[in-house]
């Protein structure tokens, strides 16, 4: 079985329909991941069993979607000292801009690398999380380099009307 280098954790089964596209984008670039439900709020100790074994357990890097009063990649990153990256998942009440600035604020001394709400947020975690690694693998650097040719070759010249 791969080594799971990145953990995504998200707050709630909701945050999945967003989270799933960090874990598609890992997959695209063959990064081994586990994905979890550990919620600030809901499952605290949870939360600090799993970022205090986190390094133990082998992931280099932390992938962490929340939404509303979203403290889980804040929390995660006063736990662990892995880099967390935190996606602010597009809440009904607001939008997004409450789990936006619940995540992006931290105080100096504690970091979370904040992605844009929703699934761009989560497909760019996933980015910078093999960004992070590919600095020690020539092979994944590789990949991610021919990710963004194709990324790129995939842009058209020219717009048309019914695409
Ligand atoms: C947060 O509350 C979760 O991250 C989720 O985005 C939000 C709503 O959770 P559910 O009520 O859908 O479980 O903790």
């Amino acid at each position: 079985m791969k080594q799971s280098d990145v953990a995504i954790i998200m707050g709630s089964q909701s945050d999945w329909a967003t989270m799933r596209h960090a874990a598609e984008t890992l997959d695209a670039l063959e990064i081994g991941f586990d994905a979890r439900i550990v919620s600030a709020h809901r499952t605290p100790d949870r939360l600090y069993e799993f970022a205090k074994g986190a390094r133990g357990e082998g992931f280099k890097v932390i992938i962490a979607g929340a939404g509303g009063a979203a403290h889980l990649p804040g929390m995660a990153a006063a736990l662990t000292p892995l880099p967390v990256f935190g996606v602010p998942v597009q809440s009904k009440a607001l939008s997004g801009q409450d789990s936006l600035l619940s995540i992006v604020q931290m105080p100096a001394g504690i970091p979370v690398g904040t992605l844009a709400i929703g699934r761009a947020g989560a497909v760019n975690a996933a980015l910078m999380a093999a960004a992070v690694l590919a600095l020690n693998d020539e092979a994944l650097a590789d990949r991610l380099d021919a990710w963004r040719a194709k990324q790129a070759a995939n842009v058209a010249e020219k717009p048309v009307d019914d695409a």
